[in-house]
């Protein structure tokens, strides 16, 4: 019989692939691809694999139909063996041959479906398609971008850390165990450093930072400043040079890593 520990914290393969990752480089990248503008995925999924992005996310806040989200999990998988971790907008970015499902739930929503009531509706059919569901607390910031629209957010300015700090906090305490700070998909101006340090303070759980970062020194001061994880998205698509970019902010990921490292053994 499995401890209660083992029952209650069911950690699968992909999130232990995560912290592992952690542990060992000290950062991870994911790269966002959308299902209504895919692009060259071959090349974009072997390029990923062999730079060591850690996982593929595929999800966007409009695309509304799990056939275009197993198509391109479908193109990712038959190029690569990277994970693919669908990102979801709602119940129907369910698909199948995924390995794994933010089960994420919009904190910062005005609207319980986004909090709840998509989580609800989901869980099954998550169940039954074997997806490893990992937990996630996705605040929406700053700009929101069509996500915080649709989502119905109330953006949490970049000027109010501390208001941030709370749902972290609150997200950790709840049993989240990662919270994604969004500004938005292609937002003009990505999340400040300062507002992530300043949360970075208050919570464990690692912290994910999406929106507008669109190279390596932008990753660098994100990681550098108490991130996890960055992730990125328009930065890439219909880019002729996938690969220089994702070497760009792996190395910036790289060297924010370091950054940080040497500010915890002063
Ligand atoms: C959007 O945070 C992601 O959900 C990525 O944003 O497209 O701006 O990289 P970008």
């Amino acid at each position: 019989m499995n401890s209660y520990c083992d029952r209650i914290f069911k950690i699968g393969k992909i999130e232990k692939r995560i912290y592992e990752k952690l542990e060992s480089d000290g950062f991870v990248y994911f790269v966002l691809v959308d299902p209504e503008k895919p692009g060259d995925l071959v090349s974009l999924s072997k390029i990923a694999q062999e730079s060591g992005v850690t996982a593929i996310m595929v999800g966007g806040s409009t695309a509304q139909l799990s056939l275009d989200y197993e198509e391109v999990i479908s193109k990712i998988k038959h190029e690569s063996s990277i994970p693919v971790i669908i990102f979801p907008s709602g119940t129907a970015s369910i698909a199948r041959g995924a390995d794994a499902i933010w089960f994420m739930s919009l904190l910062n929503s005005d609207d319980l479906f986004y909090v709840i009531g998509a989580q609800y509706l989901g869980i099954s059919a998550i169940r039954s398609l074997k997806l490893e569901p990992i937990p996630l607390a996705y605040i929406i910031v700053g700009y929101g971008g069509t996500v915080g629209f649709v989502g119905k957010a109330r953006p949490i300015p970049y000027e109010r850390p501390e208001l941030a700090a709370g749902y972290a906090m609150a997200a950790e305490a709840l049993g989240f165990r990662f919270v994604y700070f969004e500004g938005g998909s292609g937002a003009p101006r990505h999340i400040p450093p300062e507002f992530i340090s300043y949360v970075r303070k208050f919570v464990s759980i690692p912290i994910i930072v999406g929106g507008g970062i669109t190279n390596g020194t932008i990753a660098k001061e994100l990681i550098a400043a108490g991130a996890d994880g960055v992730v990125t998205g328009n930065v890439l698509e219909g880019y002729s040079q996938i690969k220089d970019k994702i070497f760009d902010i792996i190395q910036g990921c790289k060297e924010g890593a370091k950054d940080k490292l040497s500010k915890i053994n002063k």
